[in-house]
């Protein structure tokens, strides 16, 4: 795509595209999509892996599988008749996005194994330039705009434990699986009890000699209410028109119910509770080990978990459940503050993603010179409808601040967002803008307002840590109302709220 230019002096072409995407997940697939369909045929999508997928490429663990119903998790424009069960294996969801990726005629300008590494705002040509290294060669867009498609769970984050990097043994984090170990009669340690980490154990525990799970906060999971299609219901999904688009009705508004519930009015969760305390109850028979996996905080405060067989595999007899701090790790075993030294082949990391320190963020450059970091780093994670930032000219930040859900689907979020972005270029067209930029003011009002909102759920006021806070205890990654209430906010672009400036002078020649 684009135009070849190579400036006088410049080490390297350039190529000009009208957009740059960034990220093949979800998020940079949607938007590559709906751009083709306005006729934005200009773009080119930047992905630093080898395929498709993003999240559900990486994430291959034993037991990786969708904890949103599979009928909402998917684009609104390709349902898929082919989900075998009620929440989809990772496998499927992998298959699903290969295929939406590969009928939607866009993959030639995708450019997989292209890591960016920085993209800087030029306010006087008005574009973004953005540098890439594919393999050991470098390449420079020049593009309008910069769409993010990034991820806000893709970085993982490794614990910072003493002696972690001296382990002799195999170590990795549960979003880049050692395939190649094998964990048959092994000494297994899992660290972290968290969405990836209930997954992980049960499959573990089936064929680790030992199995040790470190559990620095216990949390509240609730049965896993899934179920393989029959192959009735297969066929009406796959041929009886509206059958599909009526399950993903009835899920989408089932799920809407529980904002209120969990948000705002904890005690609404009551219900939930019980049947948490339930799946406790059924699932482990020794009240010492029911004590320790009892939370402590509110339900909801932390990402509300679903699973039938978590708690079986804890009180698996080749399962330890570790509550004591850990101390330190030596090259042959993981030591905790008790001075109880348990020797491990295997350690599994799976302690989640950098959320509020996104590490693309250091390296965007905005108008002012600096980067979307130290921006935030000053004001907090923010963003104007969790997609354009101020100083961020013809930005948009897919899956951007606030705009995680805890109780639905993001794909909802993204298309509602690569909805937003249409609506702005064809503005821009229309309007002969060459420039969008958010205003200071209506963002910090925008935020004020989510950030006031904040302060009664249950993620502020629920007595937990999480990764929803960040380091000042503001919850700077979900969205605390409705997805429709949100699709509403985002269905028109609101030129108004944008500084917004007409097409650069043409150069004098010989300038
Ligand atoms: O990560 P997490 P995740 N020492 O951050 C613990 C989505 N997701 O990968 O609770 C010891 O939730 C940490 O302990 P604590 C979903 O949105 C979806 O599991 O902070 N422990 C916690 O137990 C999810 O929320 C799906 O005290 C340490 C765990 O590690 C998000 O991804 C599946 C530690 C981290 O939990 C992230 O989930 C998977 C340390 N130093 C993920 N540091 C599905 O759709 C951290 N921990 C099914």
């Amino acid at each position: 795509p684009g135009t070849e230019t190579t400036s006088e002096g410049a080490a390297e072409a350039t190529t000009e595209v009208d957009h740059v995407i960034v990220g093949a997940g979800f998020a940079g697939l949607c938007a590559a999509i709906k751009l083709a369909e306005d006729g934005e045929h200009d773009f080119v999508v930047l992905e630093k892996g080898g395929d498709v997928g993003g999240t559900w490429r990486d994430n291959t663990y034993p037991g990786a599988a969708c904890d949103v119903p599979s009928q909402l998790y998917s684009f609104s424009f390709a349902p898929n008749p082919e989900w075998t069960s009620s929440f989809s294996p990772q496998p499927e969801i992998q298959a699903y996005l290969r295929r939406v990726a590969s009928e939607s005629g866009t993959l030639d300008r995708f450019r997989f194994g292209t890591r960016v590494e920085d993209a800087t705002w030029d306010d006087e040509a008005a574009r973004w330039t953005v540098r890439t290294t594919r393999g050991g060669t470098r390449e420079t867009w020049s593009a309008r705009t910069l769409v993010v498609g990034a991820g806000g769970l893709s970085e993982p984050k490794l614990p910072d434990i003493e002696g972690i990097g001296d382990f002799a043994g195999h170590l990795f984090h549960s979003a880049r699986w050692d395939h190649d170990v094998d964990l048959a009669g092994k000494r297994v340690a899992v660290i972290g009890t968290g969405a990836s980490a209930i997954q992980i154990v049960p499959e573990v525990q089936k064929v680790a000699g030992r199995l040790d799970v470190y559990q620095r906060t216990a949390p509240w999971i609730i049965p896993r209410a899934d179920r393989t299609y029959s192959a009735l219901e297969r066929a009406a999904l796959r041929h009886v028109p509206g059958v599909q688009r009526a399950y993903r009705t009835a899920v989408y508004w089932a799920r809407e119910t529980y904002v209120p519930a969990f948000t705002f009015q904890p005690g609404i969760a009551f219900p939930a509770r019980k049947l948490a305390e339930a799946n406790i109850a059924r699932g482990i028979r020794d009240p010492a080990l029911r004590k320790k996996v009892t939370p402590h905080f509110a339900l909801g405060c932390k990402r509300v978990l679903i699973s039938n067989t978590y708690y079986p595999a804890l009180a698996a007899d080749n399962v330890d459940l570790v509550t004591d701090r850990i101390a330190r790790v030596t090259p042959t075993s993981v030591v905790t503050a008790d001075g109880t030294e348990r020797e491990v082949d295997v350690i599994i990391v799976a302690t989640g993603f950098h959320t509020t320190d996104l590490p693309i963020t250091e390296h965007l450059v905005g108008r002012r010179g600096r980067t979307l970091a130290d921006r935030w780093r000053e004001s907090g994670m923010a963003a104007y409808k969790g997609t354009t930032v101020p100083e961020f000219p013809n930005l948009f930040m897919l899956v951007g601040p606030n705009t995680g859900l805890g109780h639905s689907s993001m794909v909802f979020m993204i298309e509602s967002q690569v909805q937003y972005l249409r609506q702005a270029l064809r503005t821009m067209r229309v309007s002969s803008y060459a420039v969008v930029e958010p205003r200071e003011d209506v963002a910090r009002s925008w935020n004020d307002r989510l950030q006031q909102r904040m302060k009664r759920t249950v993620w502020h006021r629920g007595g937990c840590s999480s990764w929803y806070l960040d380091e000042h205890g503001r919850n700077t990654t979900l969205w605390p109302r409705t997805t429709f209430g949100f699709r509403a906010a985002l269905r028109d672009f609101d030129a108004a709220a944008y500084a917004v400036r007409g097409a650069p002078a043409p150069l004098t020649p010989g300038t």
